[in-house]
């Protein structure tokens, strides 16, 4: 295969990739509204080019932590959209056992830890797995995602610091969409910069338009390999934006319309179509096929989340706690006297 045909096929990969995760989102915020899906909701709607570009780098044998806007993540990461949709309804069949819902997809076996709710929480998380994968002597990068307002976070320093301080093979991918909730980043963070924050740590940095996936897949293949050759850590800012509300509670007053509608003339969807089809890449009928094809695959996972079965009762206290080991002399064996 040529250098050009492999382009051609990564090209597309994205762009269906983006498609499957905006049809799945746009669906879940109509099932929110006719509450099938209930509790927190927040669309990754406009920030597709991030996930896309910075999962179709890595491999299976890599670890990664996202925050609770993750449903694009856990979809590119390879979780089934049956188990996603599931999850989303609450259902035993989901890939959390319908215990997690929205904020929490969780994976083990595609090394997908998370799906965390609180801001800055998946950080320690991720340098907690590249450490282990060190003392194990695994090769994996931990690809972790996080927002702009996640750099103001004790979480954030700590983790930057020992990571780059024990060497460990950590990629930091701030999605950085200028809005924490309501709160505009320069309202909240004396420095706006946030390479200049990673870079206060000693971490390689780079930056690269989060609203083009082939940027954002150029600059993360860059970074992640700069992880794995020197084995340390790497702090990738994205610059993106989302277009919907910070979650459906969110009444979005904060941010004048107008902003808004600037930003989804740069949406990654059309633009990278539009680059596809000014190369010749692309035409009507392909762009229609990929349509079609997220358009099944969301319409299958809706009918299986609807006839999946909730978990039954007499489960429900199962996994809560951690049984106790008792010794011979019947008292709970926690190896002594304290
Ligand atoms: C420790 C903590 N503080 C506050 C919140 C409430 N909260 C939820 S999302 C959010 C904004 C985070 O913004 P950012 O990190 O930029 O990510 P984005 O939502 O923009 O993707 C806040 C303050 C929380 N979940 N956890």
């Amino acid at each position: 295969m040529t250098e050009t045909t492999r382009d051609q096929v990564g090209a597309r990969r994205l762009l269906a990739d983006m498609l499957r995760v905006r049809l799945m989102e746009e669906k879940c915020a109509e099932l929110y509204g006719a509450t099938k899906i209930r509790g927190f909701l927040h669309l990754y709607i406009g920030e597709e080019a991030c996930a896309s570009g910075v999962l179709d780098v890595l491999g299976p044998d890599d670890n990664v932590v996202a925050t609770y806007r993750e449903h694009g993540h856990a979809l590119l990461r390879g979780i089934p959209m049956r188990a996603i949709m599931a999850e989303m309804f609450g259902k035993e069949s989901g890939c959390a056992h319908g215990r997690g819902g929205s904020m929490h997809l969780f994976d083990v076996s595609r090394r997908f830890y998370g799906g965390t709710a609180i801001v800055g929480s998946g950080l320690p998380l991720a340098v907690g797995l590249a450490l282990a994968d060190v003392m194990r002597g695994r090769e994996g990068v931990t690809a972790c995602f996080f927002g702009d307002g996640a750099s103001a976070e004790g979480a954030f320093h700590e983790s930057l610091n020992l990571a780059a301080l024990w060497r460990l093979p950590v990629l930091f991918v701030c999605e950085n969409n200028l809005y924490a909730m309501g709160t505009a980043l320069h309202r909240a963070q004396s420095q706006t910069d946030l390479c200049a924050k990673a870079a206060a740590y000693e971490v390689r940095t780079s930056s690269a338009d989060g609203m083009d996936a082939l940027a954002v897949r150029a600059a993360a293949l860059e970074a992640a390999e700069g992880v794995r050759a020197h084995r340390a850590p790497h702090f990738l800012e994205l610059r993106t934006y989302r277009f919907r509300a910070h979650s459906m509670f969110d009444p979005d007053l904060y941010r004048d319309k107008s902003e808004v509608e600037a930003w989804k003339l740069r949406d990654p969807i059309p633009a990278l179509a539009t680059q596809l089809r000014e190369v010749g890449m692309l035409d009507e009928a392909g762009y229609a096929a990929l349509e079609a094809a997220a358009e099944a695959e969301v319409a299958d996972a809706v009918a299986f989340a609807e006839s999946a079965g909730l978990e039954p009762v007499a489960s429900l206290l199962d996994d809560l706690t951690t049984p106790v080991e008792r010794s011979a002399t019947g008292g709970a064996d926690a190896g002594g006297a304290r």
